[in-house]
Protein backbone atom coordinates (compact mmCIF):
# COMPACT_ATOMS: atom_id res chain seq x y z
CA UNK A 1 0.00 0.00 0.00
CA UNK A 2 1.32 3.67 -0.98
CA UNK A 3 1.17 5.81 1.62
CA UNK A 4 1.90 10.06 1.26
CA UNK A 5 2.92 11.53 4.39
CA UNK A 6 2.77 15.53 4.92
CA UNK A 7 1.67 17.72 7.77
CA UNK A 8 1.64 21.31 8.62
CA UNK A 9 -0.66 22.73 6.26
CA UNK A 10 -1.75 25.47 8.24
CA UNK A 11 -4.37 26.61 5.38
CA UNK A 12 -6.18 29.78 5.38
CA UNK A 13 -2.97 31.17 7.78
CA UNK A 14 -1.89 34.81 6.87
CA UNK A 15 0.86 36.59 7.69
CA UNK A 16 -0.27 39.65 9.83
CA UNK A 17 0.40 42.83 10.86
CA UNK A 18 0.54 46.12 8.76
CA UNK A 19 1.01 44.47 5.67
CA UNK A 20 -0.80 41.18 5.87
CA UNK A 21 -0.24 38.27 3.38
CA UNK A 22 -2.55 35.64 2.62
CA UNK A 23 -0.53 32.20 2.22
CA UNK A 24 -3.53 30.39 0.53
CA UNK A 25 -1.84 30.51 -2.78
CA UNK A 26 1.19 29.31 -1.82
CA UNK A 27 -0.45 26.53 0.17
CA UNK A 28 -2.23 25.56 -2.94
CA UNK A 29 0.73 25.15 -5.40
CA UNK A 30 2.18 22.90 -2.96
CA UNK A 31 -1.24 21.01 -2.75
CA UNK A 32 -1.19 20.83 -6.65
CA UNK A 33 2.27 19.48 -6.35
CA UNK A 34 1.45 16.55 -3.45
CA UNK A 35 -1.73 15.54 -5.61
CA UNK A 36 0.89 14.93 -9.06
CA UNK A 37 3.13 12.84 -6.50
CA UNK A 38 -0.23 11.48 -5.97
CA UNK A 39 -0.76 10.64 -9.29
CA UNK A 40 2.71 9.97 -10.66
CA UNK A 41 2.70 7.27 -7.53
CA UNK A 42 -0.42 6.20 -7.59
CA UNK A 43 -1.19 7.06 -4.02
CA UNK A 44 -3.52 4.82 -1.94
CA UNK A 45 -3.57 7.01 1.16
CA UNK A 46 -2.72 10.42 1.67
CA UNK A 47 -2.00 10.93 5.45
CA UNK A 48 -1.80 14.37 7.36
CA UNK A 49 0.46 14.77 10.30
CA UNK A 50 -2.51 17.99 11.73
CA UNK A 51 -2.13 21.42 11.74
CA UNK A 52 -4.37 20.70 8.66
CA UNK A 53 -6.83 24.41 8.82
CA UNK A 54 -5.70 27.46 10.35
CA UNK A 55 -8.06 30.00 8.86
CA UNK A 56 -9.47 32.91 11.86
CA UNK A 57 -12.80 33.14 9.83
CA UNK A 58 -15.87 31.41 8.15
CA UNK A 59 -14.89 32.91 4.75
CA UNK A 60 -11.26 32.00 4.94
CA UNK A 61 -12.30 28.59 6.53
CA UNK A 62 -13.92 27.78 3.02
CA UNK A 63 -11.73 29.00 1.35
CA UNK A 64 -9.03 26.82 2.29
CA UNK A 65 -11.08 23.77 2.58
CA UNK A 66 -12.07 24.01 -1.16
CA UNK A 67 -8.56 25.03 -2.07
CA UNK A 68 -8.33 21.74 -0.23
CA UNK A 69 -10.44 19.62 -2.57
CA UNK A 70 -10.05 21.53 -5.12
CA UNK A 71 -6.47 20.47 -5.41
CA UNK A 72 -6.71 16.78 -4.60
CA UNK A 73 -9.56 16.48 -6.92
CA UNK A 74 -7.78 13.92 -9.48
CA UNK A 75 -6.93 11.79 -6.84
CA UNK A 76 -9.43 11.92 -5.05
CA UNK A 77 -11.84 11.08 -7.68
CA UNK A 78 -9.80 7.86 -8.35
CA UNK A 79 -10.65 6.77 -4.62
CA UNK A 80 -7.47 7.76 -2.66
CA UNK A 81 -8.39 7.86 0.71
CA UNK A 82 -7.13 10.63 3.11
CA UNK A 83 -6.23 10.41 7.05
CA UNK A 84 -5.63 13.18 9.37
CA UNK A 85 -5.23 13.93 12.98
CA UNK A 86 -5.99 17.16 14.43
CA UNK A 87 -2.85 19.55 15.77
CA UNK A 88 -2.91 22.47 18.49
CA UNK A 89 -3.92 24.90 15.49
CA UNK A 90 -7.18 22.69 14.39
CA UNK A 91 -10.31 23.81 16.10
CA UNK A 92 -12.51 20.23 16.94
CA UNK A 93 -15.48 22.31 15.61
CA UNK A 94 -13.89 23.03 12.68
CA UNK A 95 -12.77 19.60 12.00
CA UNK A 96 -15.91 18.37 12.10
CA UNK A 97 -17.42 20.84 9.76
CA UNK A 98 -14.18 19.95 7.08
CA UNK A 99 -15.45 16.30 7.18
CA UNK A 100 -18.72 16.73 6.12
CA UNK A 101 -17.20 19.50 3.33
CA UNK A 102 -15.03 17.39 2.40
CA UNK A 103 -17.07 14.57 2.19
CA UNK A 104 -20.05 15.91 0.47
CA UNK A 105 -17.48 17.29 -2.36
CA UNK A 106 -15.43 13.83 -2.58
CA UNK A 107 -18.80 12.10 -2.89
CA UNK A 108 -19.84 14.12 -5.91
CA UNK A 109 -16.15 13.42 -7.72
CA UNK A 110 -17.31 9.28 -6.50
CA UNK A 111 -20.37 9.89 -8.50
CA UNK A 112 -18.65 10.27 -11.53
CA UNK A 113 -16.54 7.40 -10.82
CA UNK A 114 -19.07 4.90 -9.84
CA UNK A 115 -20.63 6.11 -12.89
CA UNK A 116 -18.38 4.92 -14.96
CA UNK A 117 -17.33 1.70 -13.14
CA UNK A 118 -19.40 -0.40 -10.55
CA UNK A 119 -16.38 -2.56 -9.37
CA UNK A 120 -15.21 0.00 -6.86
CA UNK A 121 -18.56 -0.12 -4.48
CA UNK A 122 -16.63 -1.94 -2.28
CA UNK A 123 -13.95 0.24 -1.45
CA UNK A 124 -16.76 2.98 -0.86
CA UNK A 125 -17.91 0.95 2.09
CA UNK A 126 -14.89 2.51 3.61
CA UNK A 127 -15.05 6.28 4.70
CA UNK A 128 -12.48 7.96 2.36
CA UNK A 129 -12.31 11.41 4.37
CA UNK A 130 -11.09 10.21 7.92
CA UNK A 131 -10.39 13.69 9.98
CA UNK A 132 -9.87 12.57 14.14
CA UNK A 133 -9.89 14.48 17.05
CA UNK A 134 -10.07 11.79 19.29
CA UNK A 135 -7.70 9.19 19.56
CA UNK A 136 -8.90 6.42 17.45
CA UNK A 137 -7.58 3.13 15.48
CA UNK A 138 -8.49 2.78 11.82
CA UNK A 139 -7.84 -0.29 9.30
CA UNK A 140 -7.38 0.70 5.93
CA UNK A 141 -8.08 -1.26 2.96
CA UNK A 142 -6.25 -1.15 -0.59
CA UNK A 143 -4.72 -3.13 -3.48
CA UNK A 144 -5.43 -6.14 -1.57
CA UNK A 145 -3.67 -5.27 1.63
CA UNK A 146 -4.90 -3.80 4.91
CA UNK A 147 -3.26 -1.85 7.27
CA UNK A 148 -3.53 0.31 10.68
CA UNK A 149 -3.79 3.88 11.49
CA UNK A 150 -3.10 4.34 15.26
CA UNK A 151 -4.28 8.11 15.16
CA UNK A 152 -2.98 10.45 17.74
CA UNK A 153 -4.69 13.92 17.78
CA UNK A 154 -2.54 17.07 19.33
CA UNK A 155 -3.20 16.28 23.32
CA UNK A 156 -5.79 18.98 24.78
CA UNK A 157 -8.05 17.62 28.12
CA UNK A 158 -10.50 17.34 25.65
CA UNK A 159 -9.43 15.04 23.09
CA UNK A 160 -7.71 12.88 26.05
CA UNK A 161 -10.72 12.84 28.33
CA UNK A 162 -8.76 14.91 30.90
CA UNK A 163 -11.33 15.81 33.49
CA UNK A 164 -10.68 19.52 34.39
CA UNK A 165 -9.11 19.81 37.75
CA UNK A 166 -7.41 23.59 38.15
CA UNK A 167 -5.68 23.13 41.46
CA UNK A 168 -2.21 22.28 39.44
CA UNK A 169 -1.53 24.53 36.83
CA UNK A 170 -0.07 24.21 33.68
CA UNK A 171 2.57 21.97 34.12
CA UNK A 172 0.97 19.79 36.30
CA UNK A 173 -1.70 19.44 33.65
CA UNK A 174 0.39 18.76 30.60
CA UNK A 175 2.34 16.06 32.50
CA UNK A 176 -0.87 15.01 32.87
CA UNK A 177 -1.57 15.21 28.90
CA UNK A 178 1.68 13.20 28.74
CA UNK A 179 0.73 10.40 30.63
CA UNK A 180 -2.35 9.89 28.56
CA UNK A 181 -0.99 10.23 25.46
CA UNK A 182 1.38 7.06 26.60
CA UNK A 183 -1.51 5.17 27.76
CA UNK A 184 -3.52 5.63 24.83
CA UNK A 185 -0.61 5.01 22.46
CA UNK A 186 -0.07 2.13 24.08
CA UNK A 187 -3.54 0.73 24.11
CA UNK A 188 -3.80 1.47 20.18
CA UNK A 189 -0.46 -0.76 19.93
CA UNK A 190 -2.28 -3.58 21.55
CA UNK A 191 -5.45 -3.59 19.85
CA UNK A 192 -3.19 -3.57 16.40
CA UNK A 193 -1.35 -6.38 17.86
CA UNK A 194 -4.63 -8.36 18.55
CA UNK A 195 -5.60 -7.49 14.35
CA UNK A 196 -1.63 -8.63 13.63
CA UNK A 197 -1.72 -5.83 10.88
CA UNK A 198 0.93 -3.56 10.21
CA UNK A 199 0.52 -0.17 11.95
CA UNK A 200 1.28 3.51 11.03
CA UNK A 201 1.57 5.49 13.87
CA UNK A 202 0.19 9.39 12.74
CA UNK A 203 0.14 12.05 15.45
CA UNK A 204 1.17 15.85 15.80
CA UNK A 205 3.40 16.40 19.30
CA UNK A 206 6.71 17.38 20.72
CA UNK A 207 9.13 14.59 20.83
CA UNK A 208 11.70 14.85 23.69
CA UNK A 209 15.60 15.07 21.17
CA UNK A 210 14.03 17.42 17.98
CA UNK A 211 16.81 20.15 17.59
CA UNK A 212 13.70 22.88 16.54
CA UNK A 213 10.95 24.54 18.65
CA UNK A 214 7.38 23.59 17.44
CA UNK A 215 5.76 26.67 15.47
CA UNK A 216 4.06 29.67 17.85
CA UNK A 217 3.66 27.48 21.12
CA UNK A 218 5.48 28.27 23.96
CA UNK A 219 7.11 26.02 25.94
CA UNK A 220 4.49 26.07 28.48
CA UNK A 221 1.84 25.19 26.50
CA UNK A 222 3.75 21.96 24.76
CA UNK A 223 3.26 19.04 25.53
CA UNK A 224 6.66 16.99 25.22
CA UNK A 225 6.35 13.21 24.92
CA UNK A 226 9.69 11.27 25.71
CA UNK A 227 11.05 9.37 22.85
CA UNK A 228 11.33 6.53 24.81
CA UNK A 229 7.67 6.22 25.44
CA UNK A 230 7.00 5.63 21.62
CA UNK A 231 6.30 1.72 21.01
CA UNK A 232 8.12 0.64 17.96
CA UNK A 233 5.16 1.25 15.15
CA UNK A 234 5.96 -0.64 11.68
CA UNK A 235 6.35 3.42 11.10
CA UNK A 236 6.14 6.47 13.02
CA UNK A 237 5.17 10.00 11.03
CA UNK A 238 4.45 13.13 13.08
CA UNK A 239 3.75 17.12 12.93
CA UNK A 240 4.26 19.72 14.97
CA UNK A 241 8.24 20.79 14.38
CA UNK A 242 8.45 21.78 11.00
CA UNK A 243 12.03 20.99 9.84
CA UNK A 244 11.51 17.52 8.47
CA UNK A 245 13.76 15.23 10.42
CA UNK A 246 14.55 11.80 11.29
CA UNK A 247 14.85 10.53 14.92
CA UNK A 248 17.29 8.26 15.27
CA UNK A 249 17.65 4.84 13.09
CA UNK A 250 13.97 3.73 13.41
CA UNK A 251 11.73 4.49 10.55
CA UNK A 252 10.38 7.48 12.97
CA UNK A 253 10.09 11.12 11.02
CA UNK A 254 9.34 14.54 11.39
CA UNK A 255 7.57 14.78 8.00
CA UNK A 256 8.22 18.69 7.68
CA UNK A 257 6.02 21.84 7.25
CA UNK A 258 4.01 22.23 3.69
CA UNK A 259 5.24 25.59 2.98
CA UNK A 260 7.83 27.53 4.65
CA UNK A 261 5.79 29.82 7.20
CA UNK A 262 7.94 32.94 7.68
CA UNK A 263 11.12 34.42 7.50
CA UNK A 264 12.35 32.01 10.47
CA UNK A 265 12.06 29.09 7.88
CA UNK A 266 13.54 30.53 5.01
CA UNK A 267 15.88 27.99 4.81
CA UNK A 268 13.88 24.79 5.23
CA UNK A 269 14.08 22.36 2.51
CA UNK A 270 10.02 21.34 2.50
CA UNK A 271 9.71 17.68 1.21
CA UNK A 272 6.67 14.75 1.74
CA UNK A 273 7.54 11.24 2.77
CA UNK A 274 6.34 8.40 0.11
CA UNK A 275 5.88 5.01 1.87
CA UNK A 276 5.56 1.75 0.35
CA UNK A 277 3.85 -0.86 3.31
CA UNK A 278 3.33 -4.28 2.98
CA UNK A 279 2.35 -6.96 5.79
CA UNK A 280 6.21 -6.99 7.27
CA UNK A 281 6.24 -3.06 7.54
CA UNK A 282 8.01 -0.55 5.20
CA UNK A 283 9.51 -1.56 1.52
CA UNK A 284 10.38 1.23 0.63
CA UNK A 285 10.59 4.92 2.03
CA UNK A 286 11.53 7.95 0.07
CA UNK A 287 11.69 11.53 0.41
CA UNK A 288 9.81 14.05 -2.37
CA UNK A 289 10.75 17.28 -2.96
CA UNK A 290 7.68 20.39 -2.34
CA UNK A 291 7.85 23.85 -4.02
CA UNK A 292 9.33 26.17 -0.98
CA UNK A 293 7.93 29.95 -1.03
CA UNK A 294 11.18 31.81 -0.93
CA UNK A 295 11.79 34.45 2.17
CA UNK A 296 14.06 37.57 2.39
CA UNK A 297 15.18 39.70 5.22
CA UNK A 298 16.07 43.34 3.89
CA UNK A 299 17.72 45.22 5.88
CA UNK A 300 18.28 49.33 4.71
CA UNK A 301 19.38 52.58 5.94
CA UNK A 302 18.46 54.38 2.64
CA UNK A 303 15.82 54.33 -0.25
CA UNK A 304 18.84 53.75 -2.36
CA UNK A 305 19.32 50.71 -0.25
CA UNK A 306 15.76 49.05 -1.01
CA UNK A 307 16.74 49.52 -4.68
CA UNK A 308 19.50 47.69 -4.71
CA UNK A 309 18.50 44.63 -2.26
CA UNK A 310 15.68 44.61 -4.65
CA UNK A 311 18.40 44.06 -7.74
CA UNK A 312 19.60 40.86 -4.96
CA UNK A 313 16.41 39.04 -5.29
CA UNK A 314 15.61 36.53 -8.05
CA UNK A 315 12.43 35.56 -7.95
CA UNK A 316 10.95 39.04 -6.51
CA UNK A 317 7.21 38.61 -7.24
CA UNK A 318 6.98 35.41 -5.05
CA UNK A 319 9.56 36.36 -2.64
CA UNK A 320 7.96 37.52 1.39
CA UNK A 321 9.67 40.06 2.19
CA UNK A 322 10.49 41.42 5.81
CA UNK A 323 11.69 44.60 6.24
CA UNK A 324 13.92 45.99 9.06
CA UNK A 325 15.18 49.58 8.66
CA UNK A 326 18.38 51.14 10.35
CA UNK A 327 17.74 54.96 10.87
CA UNK A 328 17.91 57.35 13.63
CA UNK A 329 14.91 57.70 15.76
CA UNK A 330 12.12 60.15 14.83
CA UNK A 331 12.88 59.00 11.32
CA UNK A 332 9.92 60.12 9.08
CA UNK A 333 9.22 56.34 7.26
CA UNK A 334 6.04 56.91 5.38
CA UNK A 335 8.49 57.39 2.21
CA UNK A 336 10.47 54.41 2.84
CA UNK A 337 7.55 52.57 3.65
CA UNK A 338 5.46 53.34 0.32
CA UNK A 339 9.49 52.40 -1.83
CA UNK A 340 9.44 49.01 -0.32
CA UNK A 341 5.88 48.16 -1.21
CA UNK A 342 6.37 49.39 -4.92
CA UNK A 343 9.96 47.58 -5.11
CA UNK A 344 8.62 44.66 -3.10
CA UNK A 345 5.04 43.29 -4.38
CA UNK A 346 5.31 40.51 -1.16
CA UNK A 347 6.29 42.88 1.76
CA UNK A 348 4.71 41.12 4.87
CA UNK A 349 4.07 42.03 8.35
CA UNK A 350 5.03 44.61 10.11
CA UNK A 351 8.18 47.00 9.61
CA UNK A 352 10.74 46.38 11.90
CA UNK A 353 12.45 49.44 13.22
CA UNK A 354 16.55 49.26 14.34
CA UNK A 355 17.02 52.94 15.56
CA UNK A 356 20.67 53.47 14.93
CA UNK A 357 21.23 56.18 17.62
CA UNK A 358 19.97 53.60 20.21
CA UNK A 359 22.24 52.53 23.10
CA UNK A 360 23.88 49.55 22.14
CA UNK A 361 24.24 47.90 25.69
CA UNK A 362 20.43 47.97 25.99
CA UNK A 363 19.23 44.60 25.17
CA UNK A 364 15.35 43.71 24.81
CA UNK A 365 13.92 42.16 27.24
CA UNK A 366 12.45 39.08 25.41
CA UNK A 367 14.30 38.15 21.97
CA UNK A 368 12.34 37.80 18.61
CA UNK A 369 9.17 40.10 19.54
CA UNK A 370 6.43 39.13 16.85
CA UNK A 371 3.54 41.80 16.50
CA UNK A 372 1.99 39.07 14.59
CA UNK A 373 1.23 36.47 17.59
CA UNK A 374 0.86 39.25 20.54
CA UNK A 375 -0.33 36.28 22.63
CA UNK A 376 2.96 34.37 22.48
CA UNK A 377 4.78 36.91 22.52
CA UNK A 378 3.31 38.53 25.73
CA UNK A 379 3.66 34.69 26.94
CA UNK A 380 7.06 34.72 26.12
CA UNK A 381 7.58 38.02 28.14
CA UNK A 382 5.77 36.64 31.26
CA UNK A 383 8.12 33.75 31.46
CA UNK A 384 11.13 35.49 31.26
CA UNK A 385 10.48 37.86 34.26
CA UNK A 386 10.76 37.32 37.81
CA UNK A 387 7.10 36.64 39.54
CA UNK A 388 5.51 33.69 41.64
CA UNK A 389 4.18 31.36 39.45
CA UNK A 390 0.14 31.66 40.30
CA UNK A 391 0.78 35.77 39.64
CA UNK A 392 1.88 34.61 36.30
CA UNK A 393 -0.68 32.14 35.38
CA UNK A 394 -3.37 34.65 36.05
CA UNK A 395 -1.64 37.39 33.71
CA UNK A 396 -1.56 34.88 31.22
CA UNK A 397 -4.96 33.91 31.74
CA UNK A 398 -6.10 37.66 31.24
CA UNK A 399 -3.82 38.21 28.11
CA UNK A 400 -5.58 34.64 26.76
CA UNK A 401 -9.18 35.92 27.65
CA UNK A 402 -8.44 39.06 25.67
CA UNK A 403 -7.25 37.23 22.75
CA UNK A 404 -10.56 35.10 22.62
CA UNK A 405 -12.43 38.07 22.61
CA UNK A 406 -10.35 39.87 20.03
CA UNK A 407 -11.44 36.93 17.35
CA UNK A 408 -14.46 37.06 18.42
CA UNK A 409 -15.24 40.39 17.56
CA UNK A 410 -13.00 39.51 14.26
CA UNK A 411 -15.44 36.55 14.10
CA UNK A 412 -19.09 38.67 13.80
MN1 LIG B 1 1.47 22.37 15.48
Amino acid sequence: MRILFTADWHLGYTLAGANPQPRLPDQRRNIDRIAAYCEEHAVDVLAIAGDVFEAQERGASRAAAYAMVDGLRAPLARGMRVVAVAGNHDRDYFIDTANIWLTAATRELGDARTARSSDLSSSNDQQQIIFRTKPDLVTVEAGGERMNFALLPFPTPYRYDLRHDDSGGVAQRNELLAKLFGEKMEELRKRSAEQRLPTVLLTHVTVTGTTVKAHRISPRDDVVIPRGSFPEFELTVIGHIHTPEQIGGAHFYYVGVLDRMDVAERDYDTRVLLADIGPQGVREITSLPLDPTPFAIVVAETEDDLAAQAKTIDRIDETLVKLVLRVPRGTYAAPFLDRARQLFPRLYGNVEMDWTDEDDTQTPAVEGLNPANVEDTVRRYLEEQQMPEDERDALMGLVHELRAKTLTEGDA
